[in-house]
């Protein structure tokens, strides 16, 4: 059985869901500025969940969640990354939250999910430059001083792990692009930089409420061998620490591990620390871990053995590929993600195993292409299907195997963007009608999995049928 109080609901960031790009003194993001692929959305109406918010969040109560997760835009909040503070954005999130709060859904914030000032990346690059962190500090004074009393779980960046890919996030003209050395650094200082900012607004949450929770989070996957070459065992192993647990150590554990240490040093990128940084990372750990779960990886001969950030960018964007090997025991979604439900058991055990610390699942599920049919809903039993395997690994991990997991969040509850700009792929239970570029009237329709999950929420998760 799950926990009685145990957190059902979904997740977004705001690029994805707000729209309303320009109104109400928000500045301009970096999204707002890229370029749009062909055939692609640009990120300007999104769903516009800035004027849809109330429907939106009537209908995730409708469906009986009891949290959600959302991000804050940066720049709604500090129009440029500076000292201006716009009290409409603010006015914003609270209004979100009181709308929650009044249908008993627990807001989770996440600080930070990839949006920032345009202006602070024009004038400082990225993560790299400390100057990332003073503007994060401001944001992150500006957002609790205002709803630290009222919100009770904060995370500060999502997919923290991601932040080693900053160089590659934010890219500059001055940095060459076969300076591999120079990419590797900006994305050492990066993830050094994207701690003290994590620690900060754990000091800083707690300080304002010393009741709240605050986490860290990462992106999981689980890196398997490909056979039982021990020589590919190990790769597999190295690489999963250095690509998730390198950081979620030192989220949890307040420090560095050696193997990070020494890895930095043999391909001499290590970051710049202040004594005061440290301290401030040592004294504020994560109370809890929050991790998102999409697929499995593989790992074979052909793998690189090298660990730093720029071979680990370069494998993870060959693994998204189509063109690695498969997995033959698993399937894979249209966007040949593998479909891996006992992946996610395996991840919950491995965090909890090394951390003991209680796990969120905060994203999870599918992307699928699919239609309105002419009962304006969509059948979507894959979905159902997913979430079912899914829900039964989870329940193994908590019920068979002791893991002290607290909640399970699904990516996109509402058809949003996808991280590249696509509306075509969406893994919402609510089917949002607009295109890639025809916005239409953006009407909200409930897909078959919206009752089917509510059903599941509705009996704690002991009906998946
Ligand atoms: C995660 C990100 C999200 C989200 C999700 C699904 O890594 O936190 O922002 O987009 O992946 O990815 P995609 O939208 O590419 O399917």
């Amino acid at each position: 059985m799950l926990k009685d109080n145990f957190l059902w609901g979904g997740s977004v960031s705001s690029m994805q869901t707000e729209g309303a790009w320009n109104i109400d003194g928000k500045g301009l993001s970096n999204y707002d500025m890229r370029k749009v692929k062909p055939g692609f959305s640009d990120w300007k109406m999104a769903i516009d969940f800035y004027h849809h918010y109330k429907e939106d969040i009537h209908l995730f109560a409708e469906m009986g969640f009891n949290t959600y997760r959302f991000s804050i835009s940066w720049s709604r909040i500090l129009p440029t990354g500076g000292k201006e503070v716009n009290q409409q954005g603010l006015d914003f999130y609270e209004n979100v939250v009181d709308e929650m709060l009044v249908k008993g859904i627990e807001p989770i914030i996440c600080m930070h999910h990839f949006d920032v000032p345009y202006e602070l990346v024009e004038k400082y690059g990225g993560w790299w430059s400390k100057e990332f962190v003073e503007s994060f500090k401001r944001l992150t004074t500006a957002v609790v001083d205002r709803l630290g009393k009222k919100v009770k779980y904060w995370f500060p960046i999502n997919e923290q792990n991601a932040i080693m890919f900053s160089s590659f996030m934010f890219p500059t003209t001055d940095l060459a692009s076969d300076d591999i050395q120079g990419r590797d650094k900006r994305s050492t200082q990066s993830v050094h930089n994207a701690h003290v900012a994590g620690a900060f607004l754990r000091y800083y949450v707690k300080k304002v409420n010393p009741d709240a929770q605050v986490g860290g989070m990462v992106c999981y996957s689980p890196f398997y061998p490909s056979d039982c070459n021990p020589v590919i065992i190990n790769k597999a192993k190295r690489i999963q620490e250095m690509f998730i647990l390198s950081t979620l150590d030192v989220i949890v554990d307040g420090y560095y591990s050696n193997e990070t240490m020494k890895t930095w040093q043999r391909y001499d990128i290590m970051p710049e620390m202040t004594e005061e940084e440290l301290e401030l990372i040592k004294n504020n750990p994560a109370e809890f871990i929050g991790f998102s779960y999409y697929c499995s990886r593989l790992v074979n001969e052909k793998t690189s053995e090298k660990t730093n950030p720029d071979e680990l960018m370069k494998l993870l964007t060959s693994m998204m590929s189509n063109n690695m090997e498969k997995n033959p025991y698993l399937k894979q979604s249209e966007w040949s993600w593998t479909i891996d439900e006992v992946g996610l058991r395996i991840s919950l055990n491995d965090i909890y195993r090394r951390y003991k610390k209680p796990i969120i699942i905060l994203e999870c599920g599918i992307g699928v292409d699919e239609n309105l049919n002419e009962n304006m809903t969509v059948e979507d039993d894959y979905r159902i299907d997913y979430f079912k395997n899914h829900l039964k690994e989870m329940k193994k991990a908590i019920e068979i195997d002791g893991v002290d997991c607290f909640g399970f969040l699904t990516w996109g509850p509402i058809d949003i963007l996808s991280s590249q700009g696509e509306m075509k792929k969406r893994y919402g239970f609510i089917y949002v009608d607009r295109g890639e570029t025809d916005f239409k009237d953006m009407k909200r329709y409930k897909k078959q999995s919206f009752h089917w999950f509510q059903k599941v929420i509705e009996s704690n998760g002991e009906d998946l049928e």
